[in-house]
């Protein structure tokens, strides 16, 4: 299987975030991405590199703003493109922009979008992030635009009319499901997996001889991360791309994901959304069994690309979750995802903190959906 990374991942490094009331190092931190690299990449390795080795400029085309304009607001990516110089000019740590209020709608006394404190770094910041682990600084956007970059970098190698592969894996950080279209958290900034999925409708779109009256193509998400990807969510509570979750529960981001969110009521997007929230304390045989009962409603969906967020959270000794996963189970979800035996597969990086096994983790799906 061909891994796309690049090195511009380990740019996004802020010292610390804000976790259960204390200062914390940060949990998603460049680290990770060495470790799954040393684990797919060494001799005598299956996995064969494409290290994208892209300067800064390289990575902002005007292709990649359009693709990552169909998920997010362009004032959001303003935002992200501006506030660390904003927030520094206005006194702020260097380290990095966090807030120190949010808007919130039950809060106000008039209607607001927020777009009256466009002046204010700390109020802009308090507009667009849900939580505090997601401190933005100098180097943020970059680091996620090349994210966003190298997976679709890996859906063109995937799509390719002379590739044979099944499956492509492209290894980025910060991950991307619970960023929304203008709010980043929970260590997200641009849903890469949300762009990756409308690039593959964009790129089937043109590819085949759809007229205008005929459907989209169908896409689905399949998100194995510990958590529910609530960004990814919201973006395609649409009919033509299916968002499939299994995540912990109850647990974080804590409002979303309820098996009763199943996309737009009565319109088409009715069922275009599957959660599925697993009990703390999920082992092997319960995941694997929650995992195969969803393939049922891919199948029907008559998915054309399946985009994997690929989250290895859900290991037994992750320092943030709560599911009992072994080691054993990585392989036996690769396998399980193969069986879905779309055209095509797409598998893109969530998290998983666990820095001792995190490589070992990514390696056991991958190896096991090409076995
Ligand atoms: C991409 C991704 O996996 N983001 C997750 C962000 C989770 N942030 C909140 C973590 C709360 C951890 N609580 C510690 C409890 C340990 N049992
Ligand atoms: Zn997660």
């Amino acid at each position: 299987m061909l891994v796309f990374h690049t090195p511009l991942s380990v740019l996004h490094d802020p010292p610390h975030e804000i976790l259960s009331g204390c200062v914390q190092p940060y949990f998603e931190s460049p680290e990770r991405y060495r470790r799954i690299l040393a684990a797919l990449v060494h001799p005598g390795s299956t996995f064969e590199e494409r290290c994208l080795d892209w300067t800064r400029d390289d990575v902002l085309t005007p292709e990649l703003d359009s693709a990552v304009l169909s998920v997010h607001d362009g004032g959001y990516l303003d935002f992200l493109a501006s506030i660390y110089s904003e927030w520094t000019a206005e006194g702020g740590s260097r380290d990095a922009a966090l807030p120190e209020t949010f808007l919130r709608a039950d809060m106000l006394l008039e209607p607001s979008d927020g777009t009256e404190v466009q002046g204010s770094a700390i109020a802009r910041i308090g507009r667009h992030s849900f939580d505090l682990s997601s401190p933005v600084t100098a180097d943020t956007y970059i680091c996620a635009l090349a994210s966003t970059r190298v997976a679709l970098t890996a859906l063109s190698a995937l799509l390719d009319p002379l590739s044979t592969a099944q499956g492509v894996f492209a290894l980025c950080r910060p991950p991307g499901h619970h960023a929304t279209p203008t709010l980043c958290g929970g260590y997200c900034f641009v849903n890469t997996a949300a762009v990756a999925a409308r690039e593959a409708q964009r790129v089937l779109l043109g590819a085949g001889a759809r007229g205008d009256g005929e459907p989209k193509p169908r896409i689905a998400v399949l998100d194995v991360d510990y958590h529910h990807g609530n960004g990814t969510s919201q973006v395609f509570y649409d009919p033509t791309v299916l968002y499939v979750s299994l995540h912990g529960s109850p647990d974080y981001p804590w409002y979303t994901g309820a098996a009763s969110e199943r996309g737009a009521p009565g319109t088409d997007a009715e069922g275009a959304n599957v959660n599925e929230p697993l009990p703390l304390g999920t082992d092997d045989e319960a995941y694997v069994e929650a995992l195969e009962g969803a393939f049922g409603r891919v199948s029907e969906w008559g998915a054309e690309v399946l985009v994997v967020s690929l989250g290895v959270d859900t290991f037994v000794d992750d320092p943030l979750t709560d599911f009992r996963l072994s080691l054993a189970a990585y392989p036996r979800i690769g396998q399980a995802i193969a069986t879905v035996g779309l055209r095509t597969l797409f598998v893109v990086l969530e998290g998983g903190y666990a820095l001792d096994s995190v490589g070992a983790c990514v390696r056991g799906v991958l190896e096991g959906f090409e076995r």
